[in-house]
């Protein structure tokens, strides 16, 4: 039982894939060895999902998903310092952030049982006597897939308004992180749903993820992760039109103009770019500001990055803990040479501070160009750049002038000045002299290449619906060739 981390049709199995060692960022060190999925143990999950979502009652019955979500989100709470220990041991992020994330997973669970509580049936009475109804029903088998910076509350984004909606599900954690999902799945199998309704499949891209998106009985994909792999499961998706929700890479610009308080502005600029080591889809890796406060912003700014308390994740202080993976820095690193190799100023940072753990101090980049990879792609860690710009309309055509458009950020007192900004800003969340809060009931997810469709909120319950519209009339009844039509 120790060993049997796959959990397919309400039973635990030993994965027959890859075996994988799950490693300890902060030291290192091996967590434990896991034996991932094979692909016919994928291909079994996802028959035990449609054979669930054919033959139990769970997709019509509202009252039974409600009170699972909400007996999740109450062992989730009474385990809420389990998982938030597990969190950090696997990823690396200081603790006081991964009981954040659990509690914001409580908060999504309880947030969709809710939702479907009060949900209600559109109905209209015709002029011809029909009654039509919409009614949103559940998709069917949905692959849920996910990378590593947020395992738990990333996957509840998903899982929760799947469920709720009725879907059968076959969930597939980041192969560097699997811990907090095995972890839950024992929740899960307490309760007791119907088999196959929930299963976790363990491993990597291939085969586990390639099977689960390109299988046919699986009839929605929602992804988080990279732009590239988000791109290629999209080309899949199209061949069966598979319904599919993507939230991906940004390269998100945080607005400082010269009216905004600079020295809460810039805690809220460090909070912005290193929250969760840089490691997050939203964080703000390019930092404009108006020159006239440039100089200013630039001396608090390494002032305050001097104190950033970066280390052990379990620490209570802790702000910053080790990127993922020995490769994850690497590629973090080499975008640091890149940088310099362009002719960017580094001014600070970007050394690895222990011998063992996958640290890196925050790296701040000054004299970049707009064509520089820097300030172009995703680097996904510790790494800023800094710009400035005169007036509104450079700031806006600097902040839009990348591939993504996920997120933004604006600095000023000038409410009316930063919303009419934010009007003009392509990314699909928009702090206002704030930063980093999602909000449960309100979307989440990127405008060009950070993705498709949105996560949490009423658009989030959609993604997990198909609209199905009844028309019912009088038995016996005719409407005639050329009814009415209202
Ligand atoms: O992501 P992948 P990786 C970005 C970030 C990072 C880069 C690569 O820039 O440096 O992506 O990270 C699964 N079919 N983001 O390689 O590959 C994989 O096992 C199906 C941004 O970790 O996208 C994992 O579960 N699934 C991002 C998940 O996809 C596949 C968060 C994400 O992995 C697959 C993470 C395939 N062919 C990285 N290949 C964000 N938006 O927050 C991989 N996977």
């Amino acid at each position: 039982m120790a060993q049997d981390h796959v959990y397919i049709n309400g039973k635990w199995y030993k994965g027959e894939g890859e075996k994988r060692a799950v490693i300890n960022p902060s030291n290192e060190e091996v967590i434990i060895e896991i034996n991932e999925a094979s692909q016919q143990q994928t291909v079994e999950a996802i028959q035990a999902a449609r054979h669930a979502f054919q033959y139990t009652d769970w997709p019509s019955n509202p009252a039974r998903r409600i009170a699972v979500l909400r007996q999740l989100a109450d062992l989730l709470e009474q385990n809420a310092e389990t998982f938030a220990a597990i969190e950090t041991l696997n990823t690396g992020k200081p603790i006081r952030e991964s009981r954040l994330d659990v509690s914001d997973s409580i908060q999504c669970l309880r947030y969709y049982a809710d939702f479907v509580e009060q949900r209600t049936i559109e109905e209209k009475k015709r002029t011809d006597g029909t009654t039509s109804k919409v009614i949103e029903e559940p998709i069917g088998v949905c692959a849920l897939i996910v990378p590593w910076n947020f395992p738990l509350l990333l996957g509840i984004w998903k899982l929760a308004p799947a469920l709720a909606a009725g879907n059968t599900v076959v969930f597939k954690p980041s192969e560097l992180t699997p811990l907090s999902f095995i972890e839950l799945t024992k929740l899960i199998d307490s309760i007791g749903l119907p088999p196959g309704v929930f299963n976790l499949v363990l491993g990597s891209g291939s085969p586990v993820g390639e099977t689960l998106v390109t299988h046919p009985d699986v009839e929605k994909i929602s992804f988080t992760g990279g732009t590239k792999t988000g791109r290629w499961i999209y080309e899949q998706c199209a061949r069966g039109l598979k319904r599919v929700s993507l939230e991906l890479g940004g390269k998100s610009p945080l607005l400082i103009f010269d009216d905004a308080d600079l020295t809460s502005t810039v805690e809220w600029a460090l909070f912005a770019s290193f929250f969760n080591q840089g490691e997050v889809c939203v964080a703000a890796s390019r930092i404009l500001v108006q020159r006239r406060v440039y100089n200013s912003f630039i001396d608090q700014l390494t002032q305050r990055l001097a104190s950033l308390r970066i280390g052990d994740p379990f620490a209570e202080n802790t702000e910053m803990g080790p990127l993922i993976s020995s490769s994850h820095l690497k590629k973090v690193e080499t975008y640091i040479q890149i940088g310099l190799q362009e002719g960017a100023v580094l001014l600070q940072g970007g050394e690895r501070i222990k011998e063992r753990g996958y640290y890196l101090t925050p790296a701040v980049f000054t004299h970049v160009r707009q064509d520089m990879r820097i300030v172009q792609e995703e680097i996904f860690g510790p790494v800023i750049t800094l710009q400035t710009f005169e007036h509104d309309n450079e700031a806006i055509g600097l902040a839009n002038d990348t591939i993504y458009g996920l997120a933004a950020g604006i600095f000023s007192r000038d409410l009316e000045r930063a919303e009419r900004i934010a009007g003009k800003l392509r990314a699909g969340t928009i702090w206002i002299n704030s930063y980093h809060t999602p909000y449960v009931d309100a979307p989440w997810g990127g405008m060009k290449q950070s993705g498709i469709g949105r996560e949490l909120g009423p658009q989030g319950f959609a993604a997990f619906t198909e609209t199905k519209h009844v028309n019912i009339s009088q038995h016996g009844k005719s409407l005639g060739w050329y009814p009415s039509r209202s």
